[in-house]
């Protein structure tokens, strides 16, 4: 199918993934050329695409809600890959409704254009969708595992997982989707975990660990998706689900020391903060029909080398994240996080 795809719509490429997917295709698929489509929210940031060729990136500066422009970029591409979403699961129990807007109204938005045009579509979702495990269950989630979301974030990238199949069903729209683990990596916004505790070391700060530290995440270097989305866009199966990961789980106290050890402080030099309310104790990832059927493996199998880089990306980008800063922290500091 690879041959037939020149030109793709990537939504939400000024943010963290999807940045990092669309650095990803420049340099591993030269004949592929990207129009990216974004609304730059507080999470989307221009400098995540400086860099990029410009003959062969176009960025459009709009909302996925606007049909019209949908419908324009969607004329002229072979497939979208969709990573456009409000993505923090604080921000949604804090606010929900943008989490309905964007994720729920905006993929429907594109799937009636995608419908309109036979246009292939790769939606890019979570594992939250399945809820949590217990820390003691030795299963991990396949793609057979029930809908359980927990948070308004999951729980309206759940509602877009189902449009997307029911427009695979009803209308033949060529959909995949593929629900990735927690992913680490440059150009993360300061407000998600790792990022937030290292950005807090560098600033004198403390970092903050919610509830009793022991919840589960399984780690996966963003690079390792963004291949892992490409392998599926070009030989998934039409209508199939692919959960992505790598075998990465770790409590997030084991994550938080690991920093606290590479950057050189004290492993217990930390805030102990009110939990998340509603707060999913594990996810675990079987990746075994993506490595299986499509023959996808990671790359990044250190997490101690990728955690390292990724601080000295923090440590050598101070200005992409000092301004985001303040407003975070004084976001959480009203949460009593
Ligand atoms: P992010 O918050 O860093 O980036 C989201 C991007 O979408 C931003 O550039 C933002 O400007 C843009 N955007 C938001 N609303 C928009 C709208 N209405 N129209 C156009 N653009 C809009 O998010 P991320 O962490 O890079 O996540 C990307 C995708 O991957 C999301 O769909 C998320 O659910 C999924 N995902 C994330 C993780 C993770 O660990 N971060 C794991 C699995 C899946
Ligand atoms: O300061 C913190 N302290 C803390 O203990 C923060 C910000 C988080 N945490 C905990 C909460 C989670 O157990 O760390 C874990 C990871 O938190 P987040 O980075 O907010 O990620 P999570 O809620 O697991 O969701 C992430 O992975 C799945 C992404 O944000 C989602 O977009 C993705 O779908």
């Amino acid at each position: 199918m690879s041959e037939s795809i020149e030109h793709i719509v990537v939504t939400g490429g000024a943010g963290f993934i999807g940045s990092n997917f669309v650095h990803w295709v420049l340099d591993n698929k030269p004949a592929v050329r990207v129009s990216v489509l974004d609304a730059l929210t507080y999470a989307g940031n221009l400098e995540n695409l400086e860099g990029c060729d410009p003959d062969r990136m176009t960025f459009v500066h709009g909302d996925i809600c606007d049909a019209d422009l949908v419908d324009s970029l969607f004329a002229e591409a072979d497939a979208c890959v969709h990573f456009a979403a409000e993505s923090h699961n604080d921000n949604s129990i804090s606010d929900p409704s943008p989490f309905l807007k964007t994720n729920v109204y905006g993929t429907f938005t594109l799937l009636e254009a995608a419908r309109k045009h036979g246009m292939r579509f790769h939606h890019v979702s979570t594992d939250e969708v399945y809820g949590d495990l217990a820390l003691d269950d030795p299963a991990r989630f396949t793609e057979d595992s029930p809908y359980k979301p927990s948070s308004p974030y999951s729980s309206s990238k759940a509602a877009s997982d189902h449009l997307v199949r029911a427009w695979h069903r009803t209308y033949g729209v060529p959909i995949t989707i593929s629900n990735c683990s927690n992913n680490y990596g440059p150009r993360q916004h300061i407000e998600k975990f790792i990022p937030r505790q290292v950005t807090n070391i560098i600033s004198g700060l403390r970092p903050k660990l919610y509830g009793d530290g022991k919840n589960i995440r399984d780690w996966i270097h963003t690079e390792d998706h963004s291949s892992a989305v490409w392998t599926i866009l070009e030989k998934g199966r039409l209508g199939e689900t692919y959960l992505i990961g790598a075998d990465g789980e770790r409590s997030n106290i084991d994550v938080l020391q690991a920093i606290l050890t590479a950057m050189g402080s004290n492993p217990d030099d930390f805030d102990w903060v009110k939990d998340r309310p509603g707060h999913d104790r594990r996810y675990a990832i079987d990746s075994s029909k993506l490595r299986k059927e499509l023959g996808w493996e990671p790359l990044h199998t250190s997490f101690s080398e990728g955690l390292a880089e990724t601080i000295e990306w923090y440590r050598n980008n101070p200005a992409w994240w000092a301004d985001a800063k303040r407003v975070t922290e004084d976001k959480y500091k009203a949460l009593g996080q």
